[in-house]
């Protein structure tokens, strides 16, 4: 069994049910969610003109390679309804892998631990919920850490909205 941590973002339709619904398919393929975080109403990053996500993260067992989970999770994206968008452009689901265990892990498809996590408030926010002992297999920094690291003004536009 491997410990994976899962990104959610939704800025299109429902978002609230939308990250829910993905949280309910990710249970139902079989994957033991072990903490999911709050749900956060984050500011648009890399893209600002473009409505608020809501962000969340949960920490789940699978006994998937990180290949199959990312087939899984394109298989989620696409039955709750995502389209083809521009990159960091609006979109009704994202579901990200954020770590797997302590791998680095660079393919064609993949780039685990997720590259832009450490300049993302929204990532790094609800991660610290889920996974706060866990430390990035290249720096080291705990999410906590990460999240010291960035410009406070980067720290803005967040807040906490409910329990996912
Ligand atoms: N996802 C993006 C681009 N920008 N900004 C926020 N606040 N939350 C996201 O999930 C997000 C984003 C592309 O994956
Ligand atoms: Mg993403
Ligand atoms: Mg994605």
């Amino acid at each position: 069994m491997s410990t994976v941590a899962l990104s959610l973002g939704s800025n299109l339709g429902d978002r609230l049910h939308l990250i829910r619904k993905a949280v309910f398919l990710i249970r139902s393929a079989g994957l033991v969610v072990l903490a999911s975080s709050d749900v956060f109403e984050t500011s648009p990053w890399g893209m600002e003109d473009q409505p608020r996500f809501l962000n969340a993260c949960v920490l789940a067992e699978t006994s998937l390679s990180p290949e199959e989970l990312l087939d899984l999770l394109k298989g989620m994206e696409d039955a709750i309804g995502r389209t083809p968008e521009k990159r960091w452009g609006p979109r009704t689901i994202d579901i990200d892998i954020l770590f797997y265990d302590g791998l680095s892990i660079r393919s064609d498809r993949l780039t685990v631990p997720h590259r832009e996590m450490a300049r993302r408030t929204f990532v790094l926010l609800p991660l610290a919920q889920v996974a706060p002992e866990w430390r990035h297999p290249e720096t080291g920094l705990t999410p906590e850490e990460m999240f010291r690291l960035l410009p406070t003004a980067e720290a803005g536009g967040i807040l906490r909205i409910c329990t996912l």
